[in-house]
C-alpha cells in the first residue's frame, strides 16, 4: 500500500459504531421450578410445617431484598421465583441461600434465565454521534471515549429508578425472553442503525399505548443466557398481555425481526403464601 492512500484512509472518518449505546441497572434471575408433589405428599404434617418453618423466615427476607414468587399456570412449571438484586455476587448468594433450605429437596428447576435490567438508547445514541461525527471526534478515539462515558454517567444518573427498580406489585406475569433475527435475508444485525432507530421508536409508540396497564421491564441477556433479551410484563388483567403481544407482532421490528422463547405466566403469591400453594391452595 503506498504512502498517499494511507494518508487517504487515516483522513476518512472511521464508520460509526453499530452498537447502540444501552446502560444497564440490576441483574435478574429468574428460577423456573416444579414441586415434587409425589414426594412432598410422603411427608408427615409436621414435617412438611417444619420445612416451611424454616423456609418462611429466609423467602420473607428475600422478598424484602428485591425476590417475588409467582404461581405458575400450565406444565412448565408451578412456581416463578424472580429476583432483582444490584449485581451477579447477591444474585448467586440468594440463589445458594434458597438451594440450602430443607424445602428446595421438594423444588426441582425447570429452567432458568439470567439478565440484568437494559435501556437501549437509540434515539440519544444518534443524536450524540452526528454531533460527535460533526465535531471530527473519531470513533473509540480516547476524546469518543470520553465523552461516551459522560453520556452514560448523565443517562443513568437521569434513568437510575428504571435501572433498579421493584417488582411491579400487580397480579399477573408474563416473563419471556427473545431474540432478534439473525437470518440470511432479514438480519436486525446488519440494519443501519438509523433504521433501527426509527423501528424502535415506532415500537416504542404501540408499547405507550398500553403503559397505564402493563409495566414492561425489559433485560438484557446477550452473553449470559440463551437468548438475547428477557421480557417481563406485570398487569392486573392478563388478557391485556395477549392484546399488547397481539398488537406488536404487526409492528414491522416484531413482524420482521423478532423470535420468541418459551412464555411463562403466573399469579404472584407473597412469599408467606408459599405454604397455602404446597396445600395446593393459591392464597387469597
Ligand atoms: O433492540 C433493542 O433494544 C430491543 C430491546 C427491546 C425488546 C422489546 C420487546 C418488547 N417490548 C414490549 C413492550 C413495550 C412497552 C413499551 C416498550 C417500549 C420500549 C422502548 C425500548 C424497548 N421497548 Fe419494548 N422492547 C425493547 C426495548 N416496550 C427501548 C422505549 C421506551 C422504554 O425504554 O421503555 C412502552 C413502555 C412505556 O412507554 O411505558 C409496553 C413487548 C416486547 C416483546 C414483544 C415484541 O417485541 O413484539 C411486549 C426486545
Amino acid at each position: 500500500m503506498g504512502n498517499d492512500t494511507l494518508i487517504e484512509q487515516a483522513a476518512q472518518p472511521a464508520a460509526l459504531p453499530p452498537t447502540p449505546l444501552t446502560i444497564e441497572g440490576a441483574s435478574v434471575l429468574h428460577q423456573m421450578l416444579r414441586i415434587r408433589w409425589a414426594a412432598w405428599r410422603t411427608l408427615t404434617k409436621e414435617r412438611q410445617a417444619e420445612l416451611m418453618a424454616q423456609a418462611a423466615p429466609v423467602l420473607e427476607e428475600i422478598e424484602k431484598a428485591g425476590s417475588a414468587v409467582f404461581s405458575l399456570l400450565g406444565h412448565k412449571g408451578d412456581l416463578m421465583l424472580v429476583h432483582f438484586r444490584p449485581d451477579f455476587v447477591q444474585l448467586n448468594r440468594v440463589e445458594l441461600r434458597l438451594a440450602t433450605l430443607g424445602l428446595w429437596d421438594y423444588l426441582e428447576t425447570t429452567t432458568s434465565y439470567l439478565s440484568v435490567v437494559e435501556l437501549g438508547l437509540y434515539d440519544s445514541t444518534v443524536k450524540e454521534w452526528s454531533r460527535l461525527a460533526a465535531q471530527g471526534v473519531q470513533p473509540h478515539s480516547e476524546e469518543w471515549n470520553r465523552e461516551v462515558a459522560a453520556i452514560l454517567s448523565r443517562q443513568r444518573e437521569a434513568m437510575a429508578s428504571r435501572l433498579y427498580p421493584e417488582i411491579p406489585d400487580r397480579k399477573y406475569i408474563c416473563f419471556y425472553p427473545m431474540d432478534r433475527r439473525r437470518g440470511e435475508a432479514k438480519n436486525w444485525y446488519q440494519v443501519p442503525m438509523n433504521e433501527r432507530q426509527r423501528l424502535m421508536r415506532e415500537h416504542g409508540m404501540v408499547g405507550r399505548r398500553y403503559a397505564d396497564d402493563v409495566k414492561q421491564i425489559i433485560t438484557g441477556s446477550i452473553g449470559f443466557d440463551d437468548w438475547e433479551w428477557g421480557v417481563d410484563l406485570f398487569a392486573n388483567d392478563a388478557l391485556v398481555f395477549k392484546k399488547l403481544i397481539y398488537d406488536m407482532r404487526f409492528d414491522e421490528v416484531s413482524a420482521v425481526y423478532a423470535l420468541f422463547g418459551s412464555f411463562y405466566v403466573g399469579v404472584r403469591v407473597p412469599a408467606a403464601g408459599l405454604g397455602d400453594l404446597l396445600a395446593g391452595r393459591l392464597p387469597a
